[in-house]
């Protein structure tokens, strides 16, 4: 095998170039694209081009072109690889070129809302789409009906998704999990210096700027009340997928989180929007407990791509500020009012991922707002950290659960 060939262009748009064996110039040789040791795409070098026709490089059809994922940040192209499938060569990817600005958004083939991205539900088709499901009987009435709320809000309220015998239970664990943590389990918190940090809970910091990390890690309970039979019927719909559940967190008290859209900080592989979280109540809502806050339609606004070219504010973290000055313009100037979820005890709000949203202020001091928070998937996709943190997962009562942190316990 003699390979030759040449990486022309590798770009956030694609990589193209061109390739042959010289000692089997009529075999179409296979090309694959690697971010580290994740396999992006693969094609196959037949495509003609007259270039290489004159140049009389085999039969001039061995050139390439390969899409890259949309989201694909620009710092990621260094770590390109692009390999010559079964001969073990690597070829030679040139720098990469400075960031194209965004194509003006008519010139492009969009079908969602958003151009990083989206499921079903965010597409320009939706309503044929879920007519047809409707009419087949592949969804009820009532999980269409939600489904128009939630494509029309940006986020959808599921009043009693959780028995309030379960959410008790789940409360009792928490005093005993707060009293004598289990091994491994972790809270991030600012406590008590201000200072981020991931460690073992402590009770002396559980009111505050503290929320526990994947509790259904080490708790059954938790993966119940995740998983209620109403959160996976409308999640199941929303993915056409089993949910997987990716990131919990569990707050004592309102967070005060400024405004921000999830799809910035959450990073799901391939496709940034394949994305929803629930919001769930374990105590009934009090007035300035630092209730959920929202801009209701804020999650068909235009994308703010940080740095021209993502979705992610990773490496653009001097963008942060303007990115939450967007949601406030934008609340302006597309109408979004501000709504604040008063959930009773079990009541679950699920939000889109590009809703945005955030912790309101405490105005009733020492108020808590105990609730448990989870951020879902696709049972097709990944939360982007699973490229390096591989703990065993668990599909339980039609959901999948990933931790970063821990394997997640079974029977
Ligand atoms: O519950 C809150 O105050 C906000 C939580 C949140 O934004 C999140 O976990 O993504
Ligand atoms: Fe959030």
């Amino acid at each position: 095998m003699r390979i030759r060939g040449n990486v022309d262009r590798c770009e956030p748009s694609g990589v193209s170039g061109w390739v042959i064996d010289e000692d089997a110039p009529a075999v179409r040789q296979t090309v694959e694209v690697y971010l580290g040791e994740a396999l992006l795409g693969r094609c196959v070098a037949d495509q003609p081009r007259a270039d290489l026709v004159a140049a009389g490089i085999g039969d001039g059809h061995v050139a390439f072109s390969l899409t890259l994922p949309p989201f694909l940040p620009v710092a990621a192209l260094a770590g390109l690889r692009v390999v010559v499938a079964g001969s073990g060569v690597e070829m030679t990817v040139p720098t990469a070129a400075a960031p194209q600005p965004a194509a003006p958004a008519a010139a492009r083939e969009t079908t969602t809302t958003s151009r990083f991205g989206g499921l079903w539900i965010d597409r320009s088709d939706f309503m044929d789409r879920l007519g047809l499901k409707h009419r087949r009987g592949e969804i009820d009435d009532a999980t269409a009906m939600a489904l128009c709320r939630f494509v029309r809000d940006g986020y959808l309220v599921i009043p009693g998704a959780v028995p309030l015998a379960e959410v008790a239970a789940l409360r009792e664990e928490l005093e005993r999990i707060w009293a004598d943590p289990p091994a491994g389990l972790l809270v991030e918190t600012f406590e008590p210096d201000g200072r981020m940090k991931y460690v073992a809970p402590d009770i002396r910091h559980r009111a505050g700027a503290t929320k526990l990390l994947d509790l259904y890690t080490v708790s059954r309970l938790a993966q119940a009340v995740t998983a209620s039979p109403a959160c996976m019927r409308f999640l199941s719909a929303v993915f056409e997928d089993t949910p997987k559940a990716f990131q919990q967190l569990c707050f004592w008290n309102g967070s005060q989180q400024s405004m921000h859209k999830d799809t910035a900080y959450v990073k799901i592989d391939t496709n940034p929007l394949s994305l929803a979280a629930t919001w769930l109540a374990l105590e009934d809502v009090q007035e300035g407990a630092g209730e959920l806050e929202y801009y209701v339609g804020s999650h068909r606004a235009p994308d703010f791509a940080f740095g021209g070219v993502s979705k992610w504010v990773e490496g653009h973290d001097r963008e942060h500020q303007a990115f939450v000055d967007s949601l406030h313009a934008d609340a302006q100037a597309y109408g979004h009012v501000k709504g604040r979820f008063h959930g009773k005890a079990g009541d679950v709000l699920v939000w889109h991922a590009d809703l945005a949203h955030g912790g309101s202020r405490i105005t009733r001091q020492g108020q808590t707002r105990q609730s448990l928070v989870t951020h879902f998937t696709a049972g097709r996709d990944e939360p982007f950290y699973r490229r390096h943190a591989q703990h065993a997962p668990l599909e339980r009562d039609g959901c999948v659960f990933v931790s970063q942190y821990a394997p997640v316990v079974g029977a």
